[in-house]
């Protein structure tokens, strides 16, 4: 088993999680700031093949322009060095205390204006960078309070926002594709398009809804207590996985940014089984694999990389099982006798119709219902062969 990740494996990382100084609502930072530079040498060495980041990750907000044009400068000559590229690019709309009422949903119109010139600024660095995706989380988009927020004209706001995006994108020849994360709350009490359910049917009243897909992030969907391997199998199904964002929650508290699989392992190990093994028997999606977590506050820089390390670790281990679960026997038999293959076989026979099922006296009349309800699926044992692989004991 191979643990050394290579550029086929597409791992990537953000410059704001490795460079995450662990400054937190109770305590001032426990590191330095990392330059970006330093930053993207470490993680080609790891074996991560992208870099993403928030405009302000790399350019210091409200940097005169050489100084915007010195540090681009640089950053290229480290990806050149390096062979790195940067897949996705995001724009920093929370941090800075004009956005404390959001970005494109603020109730301060000037402020809305002001959010778009900052993204777009933000994808034409994207496209020059080469970037194919833009992640939009709207973590300020939302409310503490009911009565603050007209959700309807929000809703209005962020549409045309978005519908205002992709025509420039396209206009310019950027083809850049959207990605909205999902968050339910924090830093809001409340966020606009909390789950992945909700982004999913936002995105279908845009103009341009083939141009929007979500990028959903492990901790954010396991905050709304959700099965997140549900949630990215059902964006999947909507053709609307446009990115990831894998780390690790445990369970519906503030959100954590662990390292991926060191929250819910179970549900980890299902994931990486859909997104490199089904439905198909066949990787389900071809992006990058990004690792949005942060460095516990507890340590130190080498733990910074060992973390971030850990994040590829966890995720080829996770692979690696899933094959050998995928390959035994005896879970192929144990899948077969709990009929999850005769899920894909469609209910209707081809050309049937309800006139037909109607006079299907098998189907009600001659249907042995009891003698159906009483047998099992064995989904536990199936369960437990999971398991089993998972911990290494098959
Ligand atoms: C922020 C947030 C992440 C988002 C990033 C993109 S920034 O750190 O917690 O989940 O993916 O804007
Ligand atoms: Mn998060
Ligand atoms: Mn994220």
């Amino acid at each position: 088993m191979s643990l050394q990740a290579t550029p086929a494996d597409k791992f990537s990382f953000g410059l704001w999680t490795v460079g995450w100084q662990a400054r937190d609502a109770f305590g001032a930072a426990t590191r330095p700031a990392l330059d970006p530079i330093e930053t993207v040498h470490k993680l080609a060495e790891i074996g991560a093949y992208g870099v993403t980041f928030h405009d302000d990750d790399l350019v210091p907000f409200g940097a005169d322009a050489a100084t915007r044009d010195g540090i681009i400068a640089g950053f290229k000559k480290a990806l050149d060095e390096t062979g790195l590229i940067v897949p996705m690019v995001t724009t920093n709309l929370f941090e800075h205390p004009v956005f404390k009422d959001g970005g494109f949903t603020s109730n301060d119109r000037s402020v809305r204006r002001y959010a778009i010139r900052k993204v777009l600024r933000q994808m034409d660095l994207g496209a020059e960078l080469g970037a194919k995706t833009l992640v939009l989380w709207g973590g300020r988009e939302g409310a503490e309070y009911d009565s603050a927020k007209d959700v309807g004209a929000a809703l209005d706001r962020y549409r045309e926002a978005l519908n205002l995006l992709a025509q420039y994108s396209e206009d310019q020849g950027y083809g850049l594709r959207f990605a909205i994360e999902p968050k339910p709350n924090e830093p809001r009490g409340d966020i606009l398009l909390p789950t992945a359910g909700h982004a999913i049917a936002f995105v279908q009243e845009l103009e341009r809804p083939e141009l929007f897909g979500i990028n959903p992030e492990t901790g954010h969907e396991q905050m709304s207590n959700l099965n997140f391997t549900q949630g990215i199998a059902q964006a999947l199904w909507h053709k609307k996985l446009f990115h990831i964002d894998l780390n690790g929650q445990h369970g519906p508290k503030f959100d954590q940014d662990l390292v991926f699989g060191h929250g819910d392992l179970l549900n980890a190990f299902s994931l990486v089984d859909l997104l490199e093994n089904g439905p198909d028997g066949g990787p389900a999606y071809d992006g990058p694999r990004h690792f949005d977590y942060k460095p516990s506050r507890t340590e130190d820089f080498d733990g910074v990389w060992e973390s971030a390390k850990d994040n590829i670790r966890m995720y080829l281990l996770l692979k690696e099982r899933a094959k050998a679960f995928r390959a035994d026997p005896e879970v192929q038999a144990a899948l077969a006798e709990s009929k999850v293959d005769e899920l894909r076989t469609p209910t209707l026979n081809p050309g049937e119709t309800y006139t037909d099922l109607l006079a299907d006296r098998s189907a009600f009349e001659d249907y042995d219902a009891d003698a159906v309800g009483a047998k099992g699926y064995g989904f536990v044992k199936l369960n437990q062969l999971a398991i089993d692989h998972l911990l290494g004991a098959r």
